[in-house]
């Protein structure tokens, strides 16, 4: 390996290798989707999700669209991270009198190990949509934290380790639609309950039309020794629609408001079938990538917000692409 992987490994990862004709870093599963449609009773699509390994085996937290039409989190577990059983029962979340709360929506949930607790962020709705945030140690038990921001806000990542003492949560400031902006921020706090020292990181940018009207943060951090490997997802507008594709950066290790490299072209764009047809055509929405020790990476996306996809990289093949298209 030409650059080093820091950070909790993932045994046994999803793997297929490169294939010959490789131009885009990132290759697909070959039986993708993963999750298809009517996954589970009373949920129509499974998508834009989080997993992590898990005592050996895997685990995730899952967007399920139901029959109401509204989106709810379900967890998931897995042997081998490639297929999936789901709870039917949604997640409950405790609040901090103790009680089982009722939230109105749930969508996007992003999963991370920091030291031995698991976070979740998501979107829910507070007065208008906004980061949620709870905490679990054993996938059994989820206290609601506080709501990190005011509306609105989405896309929320947790660094999956402090950086000089602090959480640090990368966000989208959104509105209450179908946001047709925005830009990646980083927050950070000392407790996971007051947040600020607020830096302004990437902008959606015309120099790269694929990014061109908004942008958000995808999968957690990869630690490497060239500094945080990551994957966000960058929206266009066309006259039929939004078009989500992925792209990458490298951001400080000390400082990840610093941005030291971000790729000009995208790493992965909807052209297959099951990404550019579904309840919304032509979105790859990365919200996961685990890696293991010896540099593979697994990118879990959603796929036409009906599907969970898979994609595969290397720490080495990704940031060289990044760093040469930067
Ligand atoms: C965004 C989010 C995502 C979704 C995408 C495309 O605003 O709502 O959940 O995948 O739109 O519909």
């Amino acid at each position: 390996m030409k650059y080093q992987v820091m950070g909790e490994s993932t045994p046994s990862i999803p793997w297929q290798e490169k294939p010959a004709d490789l131009r885009l870093p990132l290759w697909r599963y070959q039986n993708n989707p993963i999750i298809k449609r009517n996954p589970v009773n009373g949920v129509t699509r499974i998508f834009n999700s989080s997993v992590l390994p898990y005592q050996g085996k895997f685990i995730g937290v899952f967007r399920g669209d139901t029959y109401t039409g509204l989106p709810k989190l379900y967890l998931g577990r897995s042997d081998d991270g490639i297929n999936w059983k789901f709870d039917e029962k949604q997640i409950q979340f405790i609040n901090e009198k103790g009680e089982v709360e009722e939230l109105y929506y749930s969508y996007d949930p992003r999963l991370v190990k920091i030291d031995d607790t698991y976070y979740i962020v998501w979107c829910t709705d507070f007065h208008g949509p906004t980061l949620g945030m709870a905490s679990t140690k054993d996938f059994k038990t989820f206290n609601l934290l506080s709501v990190p921001f005011l509306p609105y806000n989405r896309n929320g990542v947790l660094f999956p380790r402090k950086i000089n003492g602090m959480f640090k949560l990368m966000s989208r400031p959104s509105d209450t639609g179908h946001t047709p902006f925005g830009d990646i921020f980083i927050s950070e706090s000392p407790d996971m309950k007051y947040w600020g020292n607020h830096r302004h990181i990437m902008s959606k940018t015309n120099d790269q039309w694929w990014e061109g009207l908004k942008i958000g943060g995808g999968a957690t951090p990869i630690e490497t020794s060239e500094g945080w490997l990551i994957f966000y997802h960058g929206v266009t507008n066309t006259c039929n629609g939004y078009v989500y594709s992925i792209g990458g950066a490298i951001y400080d290790i000390n400082d990840p408001s610093k941005v030291l490299y971000r790729s000009k072209k995208y790493m992965l764009t909807p052209e297959e079938e099951y990404e550019e047809r579904g309840y919304v055509p032509n979105v790859c929405f990365p919200c996961a990538a685990l890696h293991s020790s010896d540099g593979k990476i697994a990118v879990y996306y959603g796929a036409a917000d009906t599907y969970v996809a898979l994609a595969f990289t290397t720490v080495d093949i990704a940031i060289d692409y990044i760093k040469e298209n930067s």
